[in-house]
């Protein structure tokens, strides 16, 4: 039998738009998800598609051979400062695939080994900042989580020093990027009508992606001019590297907007999961004292080798289970190759938009069980347990995460590194309040530390 699709009220041209709260749209669309189901209709003004949320109706759409990502309204937006880059081009673009072949090795597990010192080199500047704050000073987690992944990516993509410990604001990358972005996504959420009306946000919008092209863009030239110094980070691998299958390079065009797709992509998300397990280790003293016990037994000097982080077993657990509860990137947008079925009965149209929420996927009883709901890494004990299609915070398939492996090495060093040397301390009693841009993190976010060895 045909299955039927639920669809929340619309409100006439708005659609379902005044359902979604324009600070956290990923949270209304989870509320809705818990009223309607795990498939569900959702009409915003210039946008139409299915809200999945269910294990099975997940498997079906990561069928790469009946989907493909989806450039939807905001992803079209942050084009205007990532082009054809990886994160906002389509799978059928030209530079997608070069792209993709040219830099996948520069992402494997093995290629981390290159980058370990550098990732060292920031995170010792977070230890060092957090070891010399008086005892009543208190740290803004997802701030001081921001400055390291900033850096690190420059550090390991660019050899550039962001050096956000030693300034008091951010840099202006990093006011237009964030400015940039928000503005991409709520663009999006206005009518047309509203978004020509306003000039000012839309001169701010082209002065940001301006300063974005300066800076990349001096980076690039330089390193041109200075020629090969042996250096290993990507922008070396992006300028030298050439397509196995066509033997080309990448243009310099693309490779601006690679650097700011990767200074995005590899700042934001992995800085929201670091805060994010933070937050559950505060919260969850069974798991800190386990994730202590490992971190004594493994790092035993003050700046750990690569190959103690691989030994970080359950602090790598602890990552991948605040990812399951906390994704933070909360989901990906797919549209149907084909007309299709899914779930066995609910038919997809050609093009139909499909987008996968993945904090409500996470949670997914059938699949996690009844505790689906409580923060338990143990059940990232056995890789073969873990229920894989309910379980995508890095996305799927061609299209997945290409900076994976270089998120979860650094967030499990940094991580080793702070519990290695700090006891936690929730002084304010934090009650989780989740905050978006276009990613998650927790909001108004602060703890205090103390080091471990004064209390010995
Ligand atoms: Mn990342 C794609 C999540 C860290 C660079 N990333 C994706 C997707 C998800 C995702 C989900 C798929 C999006 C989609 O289908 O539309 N990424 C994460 C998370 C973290 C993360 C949760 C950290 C935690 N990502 C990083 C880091 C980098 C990076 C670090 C780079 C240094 N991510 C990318 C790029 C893509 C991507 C590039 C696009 C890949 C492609 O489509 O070819």
């Amino acid at each position: 039998e045909a299955g039927y699709i639920p669809q929340p009220q619309t409100f006439g041209p708005l659609g379902n738009l005044p359902l979604i709260d324009k600070d956290q749209p990923t949270l209304s669309l989870c509320k809705l998800a818990e009223e309607y189901g795990p498939i569900y209709r959702l009409k915003l003004p210039g946008y139409s598609g299915l809200v999945v949320s269910g294990h099975e109706l997940v498997a079906d759409v990561c069928d790469v051979s009946r989907f493909d990502k989806q450039i939807y309204s905001e992803l079209e937006n942050v084009r205007a400062f990532g082009g054809d880059g990886l994160f906002t081009s389509r799978t059928n673009e030209p530079n997608w695939k070069k792209a993709h072949n040219i830099l996948l090795p520069t992402f494997s597990k093995q290629a981390m080994k290159g980058y370990h010192s550098m990732m060292v080199d920031i995170a010792l500047q977070l230890i060092q900042k957090w070891a010399r704050l008086n005892p009543n000073e208190s740290i803004d987690v997802p701030d001081d989580m921001t400055r390291l992944t900033l850096d690190t990516i420059g550090l390991c993509g660019f050899n550039y020093r962001f050096n956000s410990y030693y300034r008091e604001t951010h840099s202006p990358f990093i006011n237009s990027m964030v400015r940039a972005l928000n503005e991409a996504m709520h663009k999006s959420a206005r009518l047309e009508i509203q978004n020509k009306l306003m000039i000012r946000t839309r001169r701010q919008f082209n002065r940001d992606v301006q300063t974005m092209f300066s800076l990349v863009d001096t980076i690039i030239e330089e390193r041109k001019a200075n020629g090969d110094q042996g250096e290993t980070d990507l922008l070396a691998r992006m300028l030298s590297g050439k397509d196995p299958e066509t033997g080309e390079t990448l243009d310099d065009e693309n490779i601006r907007y690679q650097m700011i797709t990767f200074l995005i992509a590899g700042h934001e998300t992995t800085s929201g999961l670091l805060s994010f397990a933070l937050y559950f280790l505060i919260k969850n003293p069974d798991s800190l004292k386990k994730a202590y016990l490992e971190v004594d037994q493994v790092l035993t000097s003050p700046s750990p080798a690569y190959s103690e982080v691989l030994k970080l077993h359950y602090i790598r657990m602890i990552l991948n289970e605040s990812l399951r509860l906390w994704p933070t990137a909360p989901g990906f947008e797919l549209y149907a190759k084909e007309d299709t079925v899914i779930g066995g009965k609910y038919a997809i149209k050609k093009g139909e938009n499909v987008g996968v929420l993945l904090p409500q996927l996470h949670r997914d009883k059938e699949a996690w069980g009844e505790d689906a709901d409580e923060f338990r890494p143990e059940r990232f004990e056995d890789p073969d347990k873990v229920p894989n299609h309910a379980y995508k915070p890095f996305g799927n398939g061609q299209r997945a995460c290409i900076g994976m492996q270089f998120a979860l090495h650094e967030a499990t060093l940094v991580l080793g590194m702070i519990l290695q040397h700090f006891e936690l301390i929730d002084h304010t009693n934090y009650q989780l309040n989740v905050k978006q841009t276009l990613t998650l993190k927790p909001g108004d976010f602060t703890i205090r530390v103390q080091l471990r060895n004064k209390l010995q």
